[in-house]
């Protein structure tokens, strides 16, 4: 097995998800370029622009004031990577052929999907060899590339044409149709060559989003010469011999106005072996801070590999800073929406390995504060109140009380700022952007909540990371990271350090009495998920019939909300996020409470009780939860990957190995680390970057070595099996 490539021959709607490549910008999700040779019109050919949306009024049958107006919808666009073939002018498809064999491939060491055909002409026997090539430029966010090569493979010579163009557009035929979103112009697909000074060889094509108004422009030039006709299409002629016919076709995609900048125009005439070289040196140098080796367990290292190319190929290493959607771009699940699993889940993997990544993913929260800050404002309340789903910034939900209601998005945030801080030490990050992030959120919390005289600070009607539990006073995940957030902001800041957001001594001494006086519902060791929830019904989930998991689709949200029982991990994950504040006692008693009435019927959950239990010594439960959690995909466990990729697995799947396995936690003073292997596992070797220094950590069954380090820096302790690394810069 090669592990570094995802390979299969069969095209299925989850295979199209698990193949397709992005880089943060772009994302392009085809198995079907040939659409002659397939039989499946369920099988979309779509591309996904991260922040190229629909945006219709929300209809609802009851709205109350305050209510968002507006969904934001990534619009799945159709891919220009469709090729149509003549030989000697019989088409190239299923009626005067048959397919001999198929086999797709992403290589995760080159960052190239690719997708070996071989097609024999019934009438005569003869074969032909396709292979198509595609990449989206890791570095440079709007190039797609993607070449063909046809050869001729039993016979000497022949006439083929190659038709290029966009796929049909996304239909109600097709899988990835949503009704909704047949707002944007198909008809209007403008060939606008004469109205831009476009050289002679490149092409536009203009997509008009309607109601959100944007306008997005695809670029578009073949290295071969052809013939361009009018709707987009591109035609050239060829003759057979004994070396493959290629064609490269360059996409550039242009949110705005198409116009040929100087980049554009430089990599629409960069060659295909100079794009594909630069996509390699580019994934070598991130493999090189980021390859985590496992020896002896190939599915863990294919299945953490993925799981970081995932991360990876959703954000991109260039710097037009985006949002990651719940499914990146590999799919119109969860409408191309941002939501906290970024901060919690998926940021980890890039504070401790690409921190100018998690730099990025914070700046776009931070050009979202002024929509935060009037979402607040619409609730009547001082401060930031992020969005629990969005693209542009606006809440993005119809129902609140799983969305506004989840107000810990500002605290996960939050959480983000201050991590990254504690690893890298970027000063000019926190002064100009963390602290106003800390303050504008710590001031709605002091706003949402009050001081009760019996129970302290009350953090009343909201909703935790649980979905099956909503509208709860004080629930102790929002309760812990708020807490978290209020005492870094007060312990690292003056008053006068963040006088400049109008903090008066006032404001900032409730911020610390809040953070004190933070109310938990607890009994003895065992911390209450909110203040009603030990007062509910347990749920015995083993009396449920397997089939009617999900639970969400077989019960009213009542009656979950009356019940003990959770979607995924609540509390747990505050022990996970803030491991030194709790005792081993205390996760023990909570993960034998919590664990039997977890569902885990999100994907968000497993990777939290792996941690957990790795924390816990059950090296048992912590494999197999991290197993279920590198599947997620790769076995479609939750049987919804053809809607795309749940990247919030792939980030719990890297804090699962680093925060589990290895023990990974951090604080101001140091970066330290607690090593086991699991049962199977015989060595394995990962990077960190921290405070701008690469360690090299080796784990083995006797020793753990450290490399990259100066030795006052690093103490490793062999007998307890520690590492400690002190934060000297
Ligand atoms: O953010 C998550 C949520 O916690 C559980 N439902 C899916 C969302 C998107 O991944």
């Amino acid at each position: 097995m090669d592990l570094w490539k995802i390979t299969a021959t069969q095209p299925t709607r989850e295979l199209a998800s698990k193949l397709t490549v992005s880089n943060g910008l772009v994302g392009v999700k085809d198995l079907v370029e040939v659409p002659q040779l397939q039989n499946d019109p369920s099988m979309a050919a779509v591309v996904y622009v991260n922040g190229f949306y629909d945006y219709e009024p929300i209809q609802y049958g009851e709205a109350q004031f305050g209510f968002p107006k507006r969904n934001q919808t990534m619009i799945p666009l159709p891919a220009p990577t469709r090729f149509e073939l003549w030989l000697d002018d019989v088409p190239v498809d299923l009626e005067q052929g048959r397919l001999v064999s198929q086999q797709y491939t992403l290589s995760m060491a080159n960052g190239q999907f690719s997708h070996e055909l071989v097609w024999e002409e019934h009438a005569t026997g003869r074969q032909l060899a396709i292979t198509i090539t595609r990449l989206t430029s890791l570095k440079t966010s709007a190039l797609l590339t993607q070449q063909i090569a046809v050869k001729a493979l039993n016979f000497e010579t022949g006439h083929l044409r190659i038709i290029s163009g966009l796929h049909a557009p996304v239909t109600s035929q097709s899988a990835d149709f949503d009704p909704r979103l047949a707002h944007f112009d198909v008809d209007e697909i403008l060939a606008n060559q004469q109205s831009q000074q476009l050289s002679p060889t490149v092409r536009a094509l203009t997509f008009n989003a309607l109601q959100s108004q944007q306008q997005l422009s695809l670029l578009m030039s073949y290295d071969q010469p052809g013939e361009w006709v009018t709707d987009g299409d591109w035609t050239g002629e060829f003759e057979l011999s004994a070396t493959p016919v290629t064609v490269t076709k360059k996409i550039w995609f242009e949110l705005g106005a198409a116009e040929l900048s100087a980049a554009a125009e430089t990599n629409l005439a960069a060659s295909f072996t100079a794009i594909t070289q630069a996509q390699t040196a580019a994934l070598t140098e991130f493999w090189s801070t980021s390859d985590i080796k496992i020896t002896g367990d190939d599915a863990s290292q294919l299945g953490i590999r993925f799981s970081q190319f995932g991360l990876l190929q959703a954000v991109g290493l260039h710097e037009d800073g985006r949002g990651i959607a719940a499914k990146g771009l590999t799919g119109s699940g969860y409408n191309g929406h941002y939501f906290w699993d970024t901060e919690i889940y998926e940021a980890p993997f890039f504070y401790w390995n690409h921190p100018e990544l998690a730099k990025r993913l914070l700046m776009v929260r931070f050009q979202q504060l002024p929509h935060a800050k009037a979402y607040a404002q619409s609730l009547g309340l001082a401060g930031a109140l992020f969005p629990w789903r969005t693209i542009n910034g606006e809440e993005a939900s119809a129902y609140f009380p799983a969305s506004t209601a989840a107000i810990h998005i500002d605290a996960d945030i939050a959480y983000l700022v201050i991590r990254y801080y504690q690893i890298t030490r970027d000063a000019a990050f926190m002064r100009d952007y963390g602290q106003e992030l800390l303050v504008e959120t710590s001031r709605f919390y002091l706003n949402y909540g009050n001081f009760d005289d019996e129970k302290g600070f009350v953090l009343n009607t909201v909703t935790g990371p649980d979905e099956y539990t909503a509208l709860v006073n004080n629930n102790a995940y929002t309760n812990y990271l708020v807490q978290f957030e209020l005492r870094y902001l007060t312990d690292h800041f003056s008053q006068k350090d963040i006088g400049r957001f109008k903090v008066s001594q006032r404001e900032w001494t409730s911020f610390q009495k809040a953070a004190d006086q933070m109310h938990f519902e607890t009994r003895g060791d065992l911390i209450a998920q909110d203040d009603s929830f030990l007062s509910k019904k347990r749920l015995d989930l083993s009396r449920i019939p397997k089939d009617q998991f999900p639970l969400l689709t077989h019960f009213h949200p009542l009656v979950l909300y009356r019940l003990q029982v959770l979607k995924q991990a609540d509390l747990l994950l505050a022990m996970v996020l803030l491991p030194e504040q709790f005792s081993d006692a205390q996760v023990q008693t909570n993960y034998d409470y919590y664990e039997p009435i977890t569902t885990h019927d999100s994907s968000l959950s497993p990777a939290i009780y792996a941690i957990a239990a790795a924390r816990l010594g059950k090296h048992d439960g912590a494999i197999n939860f991290f197993k279920r959690t590198i599947n997620t995909d790769l076995a479609n466990t939750q049987g919804n990957t053809a809607d795309g990729l749940h990247l919030a697995a792939m980030g719990g799947s890297w804090i699962t190995f680093a925060w589990g396995m290895m023990g990974l936690t951090v604080n101001d003073e140091a970066a330290s680390l607690h090593p086991y292997l699991p049962t199977g596992w015989t060595a394995c070797q990962f990077r960190l970057r921290y405070r701008d220094t690469v360690y090299t950590i080796k784990v083995t069954a006797t020793a753990l070595t450290v490399t990259g380090a100066t030795e006052d820096e690093v103490t490793i302790d062999q007998k307890k099996r520690t590492i400690k690394i002190l934060a000297t810069r």
